[in-house]
């Protein structure tokens, strides 16, 4: 069994989204050198896992198929486990999870928390590895439409709490659980805030507690709040194509404030684009807690 990865901080994991369409870096590590690369230098920056992804979940994203999936992601998860990282695969199918735990990776990430494919939870549970279980309500083709909620902290933790038990149910060993709120997922920019606000509270769930991961890194509701007067967005929220003057890395300084003030609260790990300053504040937030106690 493998176990999760522990430091005295918040861990840094630096994404490699090896796909042509990914909203925050769509295209730049397509080509499997050139995500081999990228993996490595997050790794040298500090990025205590990579996260190697295949296919795109922003929204309005069409599905691409597994054998697509496959090819993107092998070459690269074989690389960087070859070099000695600890790689998680963000995938929604067991098969993919399966080729890349093969391989040697340690984590899965799946932003469909086990509902994408259901022969995930077994497969994660017989392979006694790490699950990063996201709040998910959907694909993404639709994302919007089912971001609907009347409390949403409550119905996410209450949601979260289910896949946990359906998760345990199959067989995974709930030390090996991690919960993520699943930010920009069947959310919008007003629903974010709250999930990050009241983080602490996110993973504490009838069934236990369990580390919490936070993916905000140059997701959309930045956008919105960075946006100016006249509503120029550096993102725009509905997938369509963007009319932004900001580049999509003027992002990146929000999101090293979030990830200061997650690892404050206690945050197991910030999945992030850019690692250097995301790593430095998790260094801050350690040493603030520590000075708290
Ligand atoms: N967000 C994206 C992809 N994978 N995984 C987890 N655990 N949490 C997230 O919030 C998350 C994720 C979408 O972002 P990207 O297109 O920049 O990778």
């Amino acid at each position: 069994m493998t176990e999760l990865p522990a430091k005295d901080r918040c861990l840094v994991m630096g994404v490699v989204n090896v796909t042509p369409d990914s909203f925050s870096d769509g295209g730049q590590w397509y080509r499997a050198d050139a995500a081999i690369a990228h993996g490595l230098d997050l790794a040298a920056q500090g990025a205590d896992i990579v996260d190697v992804g295949g296919e795109s979940t922003r929204p309005g994203a069409q599905r691409i198929d597994e054998a697509e999936e496959l090819r993107r992601i092998g070459p690269v998860v074989t690389e960087l486990v070859r070099a000695g990282l600890t790689v998680s695969i963000d995938t929604m199918r067991a098969r993919v999870a399966g080729f890349a735990l093969d391989a040697g990776a340690q984590l899965v990430n799946d932003v469909s928390g086990g509902l994408a494919d259901p022969d995930m939870p077994r497969l994660v549970a017989a392979a006694g590895v790490c699950y990063v279980v996201v709040h998910w309500r959907g694909h993404s083709r639709d994302m919007y439409a089912p971001a609907v909620y009347a409390d949403v902290v409550t119905e996410v933790r209450d949601e979260l709490a289910k896949r946990v038990d359906a998760v345990v149910h199959a067989g995974v060993d709930p030390g090996n659980v991690v919960l993520d709120p699943g930010l920009g997922f069947g959310k919008r920019p007003e629903h974010n805030w709250p999930l990050l606000a009241r983080l602490a509270e996110l993973g504490t769930l009838a069934g236990g507690t369990f580390p919490v991961l936070v993916g905000a890194s140059r997701k959309g509701f930045l956008g919105k709040l960075l946006a100016g007067p006249d509503g120029n967005e550096p993102g725009n929220e509905q997938g369509t194509p963007r009319t932004a003057a900001l580049p999509i890395s003027g992002r990146d300084q929000a999101t090293v404030a979030v990830t200061a003030l997650a690892a404050a609260a206690g945050a197991w790990c910030v999945r992030v684009h850019v690692v250097p300053p995301n790593a430095d504040a998790v260094k801050v937030a350690a040493a603030w807690r520590r000075a708290s106690r």
